[in-house]
């Protein structure tokens, strides 16, 4: 079959569009990684690629052991198990088992022999400054996000003991007790020393909100503030919650220039016997991040959201303000299926001002394959948009591509947290 010049000049083009987007650096703006001096804060390896939460849940579909049971095995015990259901049992094609495959693969590993001591084994051989290295290098990522809670018993004293931070590993502050359990976050802050008192918060609590925002965006030189809000979520409301967004949170975030992150649509516990697997999702209310822009200008949101749904609300939403940036396919919605969807969406209503994907890593290792796999896909939406302007006569050259790309994988969201 002979190829028409069409043909050719779209495959030329294909070709530059994946190189680029296959080796651009990026930055990854929300992962649960931390830095190396966190020590075992830091997940990585064969039993915690198994072990990871999407995993379990999807284990227990071919499981009959009770929950409890299962909690009770060691970590080795529980990853054997579910090596066997969802990698030996049956073929493991479900997104969450290609990737353990897809990062494996890229590390030079033999998948098919199924031979998981001799991958446990090699793990074994690994310290864990190479292997940071290695993924990193692997994943095409020169920069990860953290997230920082100084609710967290084992995070919090390493920061306060003070160590010397890994260049690659910025923080986030994550702030979720406070305005979801407020009459708790307001003993611990008071235990803190911080002199709050529960209930409705008078000036004086919140301005001793402000003073604990501002220390720890201090100490852990936080590049914004993150929150994972429940689907039923709702704002303003005469609570707690919007007074402690309203009077301290977003005044903290004017003070500071950096954004307010909104992680919208979880239902915490949906089976709790499942624990960290246990969560749902929900229809979110957009009015919040409406109401939120509008009336706080000065102030900028960052936001992904669970439902597919709600994805092209937010589109909508985000023509109208400024002050607003989407970024990633969140948890449930990082699929090959969804991630085409949503980002073909984005692209069509927002062009490039937005951060089509984070890779939510739990696990060090899993950037390898989030960041391959979404890669991928971002590449194809890019070809079939470039070619549709190449109808028109309209050429892109490598530098605009590179540019383009610079903005997805980090550039565009750098940009909105500076100004
Ligand atoms: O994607 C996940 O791993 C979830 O469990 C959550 O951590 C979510 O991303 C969050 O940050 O709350
Ligand atoms: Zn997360």
């Amino acid at each position: 079959m002979r190829t028409t010049l069409a043909e050719a000049s779209r495959a030329k083009l294909a070709k530059q569009v994946e190189d680029i987007v296959m080796s651009a650096p990026v930055t990854d703006i929300h992962t649960h990684l931390y830095d190396p001096a966190f020590k075992e804060l830091l997940f990585w390896g064969i039993d915690d690629l198994l072990v990871y939460h999407y995993l379990v849940s999807e284990s227990f579909r071919y499981s009959d052991l009770p929950y409890d049971k299962f909690w009770s095995l060691s970590k080795t015990r529980q990853a054997d198990l579910i090596w066997d259901a969802l990698f030996i049992q049956h073929s493991p094609i479900s997104e969450a088992c290609r990737g353990v495959l897809t990062t494996l693969h890229a590390m030079g590993l033999d998948v098919k022999k199924r031979d998981l001591p001799a991958l446990r084994r090699w793990f074994g051989g690994q310290t864990v400054e190479q292997h940071i290295t290695r993924c990193m290098e692997l994943a095409g990522v020169e920069k990860i996000f953290m997230t920082n809670s100084p609710f967290d018993d084992l995070e919090r004293p390493v920061w306060e003991k003070g160590f010397r931070r890994d260049g690659r590993f910025s923080a986030a502050l994550r702030i979720d007790p406070l305005l979801i359990s407020w009459p708790e976050a307001a003993s611990t802050l008071a235990r803190w020393g911080y002199k709050v008192q529960g209930g409705v918060p008078s000036r004086k609590t919140l301005d001793e909100v402000r003073r604990f925002l501002g220390d720890w965006t201090k100490l852990i030189n936080a590049q914004y503030v993150m929150a994972s809000l429940p689907a039923e979520f709702e704002f303003p409301t005469k609570t707690v919650t919007t007074q402690l967004i309203e009077g301290a949170l977003l005044p903290h975030c004017r003070d500071h220039g950096i954004p307010f992150a909104l992680m919208l649509g979880v239902k915490r516990a949906t089976n709790p016997q499942l624990r960290l697997a246990g969560d749902g999702v929900g229809l979110s209310n957009l009015a919040v991040l409406q109401n939120l822009c509008a009336r706080f200008p000065e102030n900028k949101f960052l936001t992904t959201l669970l439902a597919r749904e709600n994805q092209h609300e937010l589109c909508i939403l985000t023509r109208k303000f400024r002050n607003l940036h989407p970024f990633g396919c969140w948890w449930f919605t990082n699929v090959p299926h969804l991630i085409d969807e949503i980002t073909r969406m984005r692209v069509e209503l927002l062009g490039l001002s937005f951060t089509p994907q984070h890779s939510d890593a739990r696990v060090l290792d899993q950037i390898v394959y989030k960041w391959q796999h979404s890669r991928r896909l971002i590449a194809q939406v890019l070809v079939d948009k470039y070619s549709d302007l190449s109808q028109t006569g309209w050429q892109v050259s490598r530098a605009e591509i590179e540019r383009d790309v610079r903005d997805l994988f980090g550039g565009a969201f750098e940009r909105f947290c500076k100004h």
